[in-house]
């Protein structure tokens, strides 16, 4: 075990504090803020509410240097140089917020890198994402491994120096389960590419459907039970829908802490060069022999 960075330790406990926040924030919150983001995507009161909220507290973080969101053209500075001495944190503050109207899962994406953005997955340091389940838990990725924590609202006073939340341990080194169970794949079938068709047609055969469009919430399952989540490139969009900064580095470092696999479909993600910080790339992560075969299959 290596000891933990106190900077990546302090923006966990920011992303921590902020979470019930966030979470109790939703019910009024369920609807288009009216503007779009750098994605060009719709962007609900929501994603904007958490977007604030995560900016000021990690920004307020001693050794954060800088600030990316999905939800932002542009980094705000946050006063340290990166990568000499100080870390970039690059978040999607509500990932699969279209499930709010619905009232299903969805979570916060954090990657912490040592580099300026955009850089590669081996620029990260840690990783973590919050999931806004029944209840809310925390996964955390760094050097060491991969742990499960839930986060809950305690009375401010305690012998903790009063934090207003508290974090505990509840899977100490999440490994993901050896034997597959589960599989969940984004997009329209029609508009998959038909090499990736015909392998989701031998998964289907293989494994449960599991797909609740929020990807933290279906790669929580992918880590839970084993098995592979998918966002692939589509016939129309070849780099796919989901952001490297953004989610799939951060998902990938996870998943391959837990002991999986992560890929673009030709290479792993964490080598993936991008040219600019809100860059799309296709996502296929989950247990190692189904990574291998898709990227067989998409060869
Ligand atoms: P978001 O971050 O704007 O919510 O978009 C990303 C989400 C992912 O969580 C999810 O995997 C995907 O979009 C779902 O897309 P679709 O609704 O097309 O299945
Ligand atoms: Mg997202």
């Amino acid at each position: 075990m290596t000891d933990p960075d106190p900077v990546v330790e302090a923006v966990f406990d920011a992303v921590a504090a902020t979470a019930p926040e966030i979470r109790a924030a939703l019910p009024g919150r369920r609807v288009e803020s009216g503007t779009d983001n750098p994605s060009g995507e719709s962007v609900m009161a929501g994603d904007l509410y958490a977007d604030e909220l995560l900016g000021d507290a990690i920004t307020a973080v001693d050794g954060v240097g800088s600030f990316v969101s999905e939800e932002r053209e542009a980094a705000v500075d946050a006063g340290g140089a990166v990568g000499d001495g100080a870390y970039a944190v690059a978040i999607d503050p509500l990932d699969g917020s279209s499930n709010l109207r619905s009232n299903n899962a969805m979570g916060t994406v954090v990657g912490v890198y040592d580099a300026p953005l955009p850089a590669t997955g081996r620029d990260l340091v840690a990783a973590g994402y919050v999931l806004y389940g029944p209840i809310t838990t925390m996964v955390v990725a760094d050097e060491s491994g991969v742990r499960e924590e839930v986060i809950e609202r305690e009375s401010i006073g305690d012998d903790d120096g009063g934090r207003a939340v508290s974090r505990s341990v509840v899977e100490a080194d999440l490994r993901l389960p050896e034997d597959p169970l589960v599989y969940g794949f984004g997009g329209r079938v029609p508009d998959w590419p038909d090499d990736f068709t015909a392998y989701a047609r031998e998964i289907e055969d293989e494994l449960k459907l599991r797909y609740g469009g929020a990807m933290v919430g279906d790669v929580n399952q992918v880590l839970t039970y084993g098995g592979i989540f998918a966002y692939p490139a589509l016939v129309d969009a070849p780099d796919g829908k989901l952001r490297l900064s953004f989610e799939a580095n951060p998902i990938a470092y996870i998943v391959e802490k837990a002991g999986g696999a992560a890929s673009n479909g030709e290479i792993d993600i964490l080598d993936v060069e991008p040219e600019g910080v809100h860059d799309r790339v296709p996502l296929y992560v989950g247990n190692g022999e189904l990574v291998e075969r898709l990227e067989t299959a998409l060869d």
